[in-house]
């Protein structure tokens, strides 16, 4: 049967800044205090204002958390600044079903996308507008802001990948992105 029905989308995306518009969009924020233990300068972090914005998250969840075969979409837009050398990242994460994929892209400003296999081996990818990243099974990844200006990034990623904070909370990636005479640097740690 034919439904001769024209609708409009219940969502919208705007192509350059990445926003998200519509029906429940989710939308959420992480501050200086919410990123205890993410950096590595706990001395530079503790002279920051708690309530300074890092980074937030809109994200278009349609089917429940751990849907088999369903699809999430999200932007990501983190803020310019630094904690000591470090640059203002994502927490990171690998996948709670590890082998599940993600696709990132560059939507705005100038970023590293910095990935971390089940051997701790740590590398990373230079992110900018138009850049298309393959996230792997069993990779760990985060984000950090190498700019001036907002750096904002788009992803997708399937409903039943999950996310396990524990792993990188315990014992975090074996490189850090830091900032060496004005370029962005990965050194161990
Ligand atoms: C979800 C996807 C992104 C991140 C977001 C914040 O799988 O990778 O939406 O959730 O960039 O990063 P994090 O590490 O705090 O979740
Ligand atoms: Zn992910």
């Amino acid at each position: 049967m034919m439904h001769n029905s024209i609708s409009e989308p219940s969502q919208s995306l705007q192509p350059e800044s990445g926003y998200l518009q519509g029906e429940g969009i989710m939308n959420s924020e992480k501050r200086i205090k919410h990123l205890k233990g993410v950096f590595g300068d706990d001395d530079a972090f503790n002279k920051l204002d708690l309530e300074k914005l890092v980074y937030k998250v809109q994200a278009h969840l349609p089917v429940k958390e751990g849907t088999p075969g369903g699809l999430y979409f999200g932007t990501t837009t983190i803020q310019p600044g630094k904690i000591g050398k470090e640059y203002f990242m994502t927490r990171g994460h690998f996948h709670a079903n590890a082998d599940r994929a993600e696709y990132y892209w560059g939507v705005q400003g100038d970023g590293m996308l910095i990935l971390m296999d089940s051997n701790r081996c740590t590398w990373a990818e230079r992110m900018f507008p138009g850049s298309l990243h393959y996230i792997g099974s069993f990779i760990a990844h985060r984000v950090a802001n190498t700019g001036k200006t907002p750096l904002i990034f788009g992803a997708c990623w399937i409903s039943d990948a999950g996310h396990n904070y524990e792993e990188i909370a315990s014992n975090g990636f074996s490189g850090r992105l830091v900032e060496i005479e004005g370029k962005p640097k990965l050194v161990e740690g």
